[in-house]
């Protein structure tokens, strides 16, 4: 375990330790984005400097992309993967069904592209991002910038119908600009507090012209591996 770490940090970098084990040479590998992911890649990149593990990765940002090259992984296309073996990337939510709430970083939607396209998806978490219900995190829908206002006042009125508690919907920002993702699109984050029928509201939103993507992750994940401060893990 690296020096002095804070008790969540230890519990971030437990469960990324023990996916990680799930690697085996020869696999194409998702690497996912955020502070949990990132020590996954610290960790496989230990692996391929000191036991020779041989596997492609194909990253899901621009800032993984960079940490893996760091670490000596070799990194692909999705394209030139075609297909992956397994995916592992953390979340910013997870229910008792494994569905998720992801893209607090904005990179859901290549996250979601990579982790569709694999065999398996392991999801790496802290004991704080699992929920009863979705939704207490703002839910990260991805929009195209033509029109994004048109494109808001459509989600505003999707969500009157449905079964959440809040319908605030806030374009995120990165200081005084509007915040642009790898994508080059914004991104609304809907503040809903409690999401009742997850499956449905994912449909609906993706149905609206302008949205490219929401963060909510339904059916896609396989297992989640918990970590905690005092290093234990626990499989999902
Ligand atoms: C990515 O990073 C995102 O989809 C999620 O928003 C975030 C989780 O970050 P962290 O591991 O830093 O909590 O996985």
């Amino acid at each position: 375990m690296p020096g002095e770490l804070s008790p969540i940090d230890k519990a971030k970098f437990a469960a990324a330790k023990r996916a990680s084990a799930f690697v085996e040479s020869g696999m194409k590998v998702g690497l996912g984005t955020g502070s949990t992911a990132a020590w996954m890649v610290r960790c496989l990149g230990e692996r391929v400097r000191d036991e020779g593990l041989r596997i492609k990765g194909v990253p899901t940002s621009t800032r993984t992309a960079d940490l893996a090259r760091e670490m000596g992984i070799e990194v692909i296309s999705l394209d030139e993967a075609g297909w992956l073996d397994l995916t592992i990337d953390g979340a910013d939510e997870f229910d008792a069904e494994l569905n998720l709430i992801k893209g607090g970083g904005g990179a859901h939607l290549q996250e979601k592209i990579v982790a569709t396209a694999s065999d398996r998806m392991i999801v790496i978490a802290d004991p704080a991002k699992e929920v009863a219900h979705l939704g207490a995190f703002p839910l990260p829908v991805e929009v195209i910038s033509f029109g994004w206002t048109a494109t808001r006042k459509l989600v505003e009125e999707a969500l009157e119908g449905l079964d959440v508690l809040g319908r605030e919907v806030t374009l995120r920002m990165d200081g005084t600009a509007p915040f642009v993702t790898d994508e080059g699109n914004r991104i609304l984050d809907l503040h809903l507090k409690r999401i009742g029928n997850p499956r449905q509201l994912s449909l609906l939103i993706n149905q609206i012209p302008g949205v490219v993507e929401n963060g909510l992750f339904i059916d896609i994940c396989d297992v989640v591996v918990i970590g905690h401060g005092d290093g234990r893990v626990e499989i999902r």
